[in-house]
């Protein structure tokens, strides 16, 4: 492994700050505090881990439904996170957006996005800013398996190809779109081979295994960087709750889920590590308790925080065009 021990300890840290911050949003739902459609990500963390550890501020980020682990690793702080989460006023959005809508431009978070395929589209914008400020930043667009089925996803990776844009598509695929199979909706293993049709690299990984994502995703970045290019990475991972929190999960086995769990990217980070020596379980474990001792916090934040105003209701919610600049 070319990492250094303080990169790895990052990627692991990465994890459990992703793992612990969606426990407490799946603990906290049904409370009073977190409530409406909530989608976790547990289970899935070695993607935005691996993937993030390679971009920096300037980078942008677009998700879906399933993105706080991802918009939190990407710089955004856990606190105003879990209060927008809660709807409450000092949240990133003031409590407008929610889960499903949270931005925050500057750490370049573009968004979460409840339109499954829209995150594809709405890379396209920043990587186009980029080409024409002859700047260097990379949007990255993480989105689900399902989504790769929308037209949304061909148009852009059709146009983005085209242009050769700094744009970095990351395909987290976990077998299903809500309860539709994956091979119920295509007709293809890897959905990495549909990068072929587009003239650009397509990439399968373990997305359990935050070393392979990083790699994989260090390469994307670099190519898209210096301008050469999008890349797709399919990671192969699985959400081990439901689509959303109170999904009865009817539609897979309790088999299939155990296999999966089985091979916890964590607890699949934490063996390797403390085999290769890099770490030991103490610190591993320091790392892991640090994590949850932040997500108390954060919880507690948005707990003590009140709701928004009802006179705040249509502020920010459009744009005020000021008639000279029409
Ligand atoms: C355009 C659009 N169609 C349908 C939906 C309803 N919907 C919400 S999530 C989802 C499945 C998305 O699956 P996938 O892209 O694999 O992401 P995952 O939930 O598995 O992470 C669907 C169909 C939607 N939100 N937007
Ligand atoms: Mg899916």
């Amino acid at each position: 492994m070319s990492l250094t021990k303080a990169e790895c300890l990052k990627l692991y840290e990465g994890m459990a700050r992703a793992r612990n911050f969606e426990q407490q949003v799946v603990d906290n739902f049904g409370s009073g505090l977190v409530y409406g459609f909530v989608h976790p990500g547990i289970g899935e963390e070695a993607i935005p881990a691996g993937v993030c550890a390679n971009l920096e501020q300037k980078d942008y980020l677009c998700t879906y439904h399933r993105g706080h682990n991802h918009m939190l690793l990407k710089g955004l702080d856990s606190k105003k996170m879990f209060a927008e989460i809660c709807g409450k006023v000092t949240g990133y959005n003031r409590g407008k957006g929610g889960s499903q809508h949270i931005s925050n431009l500057d750490m370049g978070v573009i968004g979460s996005n409840g339109i499954v395929g829209a995150g594809q589209l709405l890379a396209v914008g920043p990587a186009i800013a980029s080409r024409i400020k002859g700047t260097d930043e990379v949007s990255v667009v993480f989105f689900g398996d399902g989504a790769s089925n929308e037209g949304a996803f061909h148009e852009s990776l059709n146009f983005v190809s085209a242009q050769k844009l700094p744009v970095v598509y990351v395909l987290l695929n976990n077998l299903y779109a809500i309860s539709t199979k994956q091979q119920e909706a295509t007709n293809v293993t890897d959905l990495a081979d549909r990068a072929q049709g587009y003239g650009i690299p397509g990439v399968v990984v373990d997305g359990n295994d935050v070393f392979a994502v990083y790699d994989a995703a260090k390469e994307a970045v670099e190519r898209a960087r210096c301008g050469e290019g999008p890349t797709l990475i399919e990671c192969k991972t699985y959400r081990w709750t439901g689509h959303f929190v109170g999904d009865a999960c009817l539609y897979r086995t309790k088999e299939e889920l155990e296999a999966w769990k089985a091979k916890d990217p964590l607890l699949t980070a934490r063996n390797k590590l403390i085999a290769d020596g890099m770490a030991t379980a103490e610190e591993l474990d320091a790392i892991d308790k640090a994590a949850e001792a932040e997500m108390l916090e954060a919880v507690k934040f948005a707990e003590d925080s009140p709701f928004p105003e009802n006179k705040e209701a249509l502020e920010g919610v459009y744009t005020d065009i000021i008639e000279e600049d029409r």
